[in-house]
């Protein structure tokens, strides 16, 4: 009996040294973190809004689960990737806009997998300064990216590489699990830049996409009437404030020559340095398709009306959109392809989102920001065939915020006690149902790009409490059952006095269970602009 015992107290005491996972070596998964950026859930066809196709996503829902409203805490693009990283809302991980600086020396789960015998990658797009730690390898493109032959830093170093990014980051991708080491899982987060702003599609989807025409949305003409000052004041209209020559494709001579004026005063620089990145070669294919598109425009434009115009450019910005998603597509293809010749689909768990959602026109807009469902919702498809039942569909109401614990959850690894996020693998694998009533929402990128005020705020099952302040004060309910477009902010509605009275209680314990408060929000602001 002792023996028994003191073998016991081995195999415990071997198990609990830091370095090891609670798994044994061969049961640990593999991980694939695929994020894109600007992803809206309304682009991929596994979600059924009929936009496009995309079957090799569409895989991962047959194959996996299909989360139909997965939310981000903080819908930007850094931000987002730090709330992946960390495992903690923006207040508190400190990334809480574009410009603040993410301090990379706090933890994160990939340092986490890293410490505990796991090969880790982080390939394409980081939006965030200073060398990412927590990866033995990195090729990052700069800020943005660019489409056309980009720059990457790969460990440290600058580069410019020949060829489509999309294609580029996923050829990297693969390239270092056929590399890896083959003792260690790995874990790889794979980032495509696409579809983000200014939506260049490969070459060879050009033709394809410019001749399609896409369904419009029911809200493309809102009024933003019975709503609050922040979406009138937004400025992401497609017909106001979106670029001419870089998101369009209106060369900026034909600007000229019709009249049309920038309303940013960067757009036909980004138009000249974006197209100006191709080789001869690449610019003669894409000027054989866009050329006609635009003889075709400077016909119709001095007779189009406003309705006509924003149609055209709903057509316009969809169609390139659309055509780097195809791309995107096609890496998720090739990936799962690789992974499953070389005998790593069982064994890998491959999980595919976006670093938020985004409007397809939803509300007359483009970008995303807000708490409204298409910018808070992100695709989440999630495939493991060793746990995750095929053809799954969930609707609760998951995040971002819990990826770090999820995974690290998968990887059989304590999940530090200071993550906020919760691990949602019991719930994937259809062994538990319990799961929050509740999320809670932050963003503070104002004033900036587009516009959007500060807000936070709490969405349940069926109803969305925001509340945007800094230069306003003003709140919005939406009931989501009544008004899934959020087109009613029935606040001031006396039929919704007790649902407002229970959704402010709820709110404030949420804040409170989250730490957040209204010093925060002041922590955040200008200093000139605080209380
Ligand atoms: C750029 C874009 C914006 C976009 C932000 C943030 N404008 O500023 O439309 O919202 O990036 O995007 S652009 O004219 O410069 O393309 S994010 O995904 O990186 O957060
Ligand atoms: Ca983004």
């Amino acid at each position: 009996l002792k023996q028994m015992l003191w073998g016991l107290i081995v195999i415990c005491t071997c198990q609990s040294v830091k370095g090891q996972s609670n798994l044994s070596k061969k049961q640990r998964p593999n991980i694939v973190y695929i994020m894109s950026d600007d992803h809206g859930y309304q682009a991929i066809s596994a979600y059924g809004y009929g936009l496009n196709k995309t079957p090799n996503i569409d895989r991962l829902a047959k194959e996996g689960i299909l989360f139909t409203r997965a939310t981000v805490t903080n819908s930007l693009c850094a931000p987002s990737r730090a709330v992946l990283l960390t495992g903690k809302h923006s207040f508190v991980n400190g990334k809480v806009d574009n410009e603040a600086r993410f301090n990379w020396n706090q933890d994160n789960f990939a340092k986490q997998l890293q410490q505990h015998g796991y090969q880790t990658a982080l390939i394409g797009k980081i939006h965030m300064d200073g060398l990412p730690q927590g990866f033995d390898h990195s090729a990052v493109l700069i800020d943005q990216g660019e489409y056309y032959n980009p720059n990457f830093i790969v460990d440290g170093t600058k580069k410019q590489l020949q060829g489509y990014v999309t294609d580029l980051t996923t050829d990297m991708a693969i390239d270092w699990i056929k590399n890896r080491d083959k003792e260690k899982p790995f874990c790889l987060l794979y980032h495509q830049k696409a579809p983000h702003r200014e939506w260049l599609p490969a070459l060879r989807h050009l033709s394809a996409y410019t001749s399609m025409t896409v369904p419009e949305p029911k809200t493309l003409f809102d009024n933003y009437a019975n709503r609050g000052s922040a979406a009138r004041t937004a400025e992401m209209n497609i017909l106001k404030h979106m670029n001419w020559a870089g998101d369009n494709k209106i060369p900026p001579a034909l600007m000229d020559e019709l009249g049309i004026k920038e309303y940013l005063n960067w757009d036909k620089a980004a138009f000249n340095n974006n197209l100006g990145r191709m080789t001869p070669a690449e610019r003669a294919t894409w000027d054989s398709v866009y050329n006609p598109i635009m003889a075709a425009f400077k016909k119709k434009y001095p007779s189009m009306n406003d309705q006509e115009l924003t149609r055209w450019r709903y057509q316009r910005y969809m169609q390139d959109y659309l055509g780097t998603v195809a791309a995107v597509d096609d890496g998720v293809g090739r990936m799962l392809d690789f992974l499953k010749e070389n005998g790593l689909d069982e064994n890998t768990i491959i999980v595919y989102t976006s670093d938020q959602g985004f409007y397809l026109g939803e509300h007359g807009w483009f970008d995303k920001r807000f708490m409204y469902e298409e910018s808070l919702r992100t695709p989440l498809l999630v495939r493991y065939p060793a746990e995750i039942p095929a053809g799954t569909r969930s609707d609760a109401l998951v995040q971002n915020l819990d990826f770090a614990p999820t995974l690290l959850d998968y990887a059989g690894i304590t999940v530090p006690k200071d993550m906020q996020g919760a691990s949602f693998r019991k719930l994937a694998g259809g062994k538990e149902k319990k799961w929050r009533d509740v999320i809670y929402y932050t963003y503070y990128e104002y004033p900036s790009i587009h516009m959007v005020k500060r807000h936070y705020g709490i969405r349940t099952d069926r109803y969305k409490l925001i509340h945007f302040y800094y230069d306003v004060d003003e709140w919005e309910l939406y009931d989501l059952e009544k008004d899934p477009e959020e087109l009613n902010n029935v606040y001031n509605d006396p039929t919704y006095t007790d649902v407002k009275k229970t959704m402010h209680k709820k709110l404030t314990a949420t804040r409170r269970h989250y730490k957040d408060s209204e010093e925060n929000d002041q922590r955040f602001m200008p200093k000139a602009r605080r209380k």
